[in-house]
């Protein structure tokens, strides 16, 4: 029995672990909507609800699905397990919300058998934008559109760094005049 609907043009399939990881994908998908690339984000769980990963993982080429990111905390196994059901490319992102704050998550999500690939990214948020950009360097090899955009993203981090390098510049002008007089 298919779990996952058929009819939906998806590229980026986004799978947490559990809704309680969702605060830390947000930024992530914003960027995915931002740049107009179909994803989907769906909570499947590689302990809680096995079947349902395995479905996803099975299911997911024949949707369409290009790039798979699981994003998933404490023992993090969910990365690992879509990968053994897919020959997708999967991308793993640990999330520190247990008590080891995350170094259960890393490992479990990184340390794969040889065999089974899973790239994996920093903890929290900051991995989980940097998976969806991955997954879309992934997408962009065949895509020239999402290349610019790309270039264009690259091109605005550096004119951000620009202008906080000048805003910090000018505070501490300010603040040195203000300590003079
Ligand atoms: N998790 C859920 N099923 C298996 C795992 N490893 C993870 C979730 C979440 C954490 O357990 O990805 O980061 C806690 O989930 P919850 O639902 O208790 O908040």
């Amino acid at each position: 029995m298919e779990v996952f609907l058929a009819d939906t043009a998806v590229q980026i399939g986004i799978v947490l672990g559990s809704a309680s990881d969702w605060p830390e994908v947000a930024p992530a998908v914003q960027l995915l909507q931002r740049w107009q690339i179909p994803h989907e984000v769906v909570v499947a769980s590689a302990h809680r609800s096995p079947a349902r990963a395995h479905a996803y993982a099975s299911e997911a080429e024949a949707r369409g699905v290009q790039v798979i990111i699981a994003v998933a905390g404490a023992a993090a196994h969910l990365a690992g397990v879509l990968a053994s059901q897919t020959i997708l490319p999967v991308i793993g992102v640990p999330i520190a919300s247990s008590p080891l704050q995350g170094l259960d998550s890393l490992l479990a999500t990184a340390q794969m058998p040889a065999g089974v690939p899973v790239a994996t990214m920093a903890l929290g948020s900051a991995g989980a934008r940097n998976a969806a950009i991955l997954a879309v360097q992934i997408l962009a090899r065949q895509d020239p559109r999402l290349q610019q955009q790309l270039r264009d993203y690259k091109q605005e981090m550096a004119q951000g760094v620009a202008r906080a390098s000048q805003e910090l510049q000018e505070k501490i002008a300010k603040d040195h005049a203000a300590h003079k007089a």
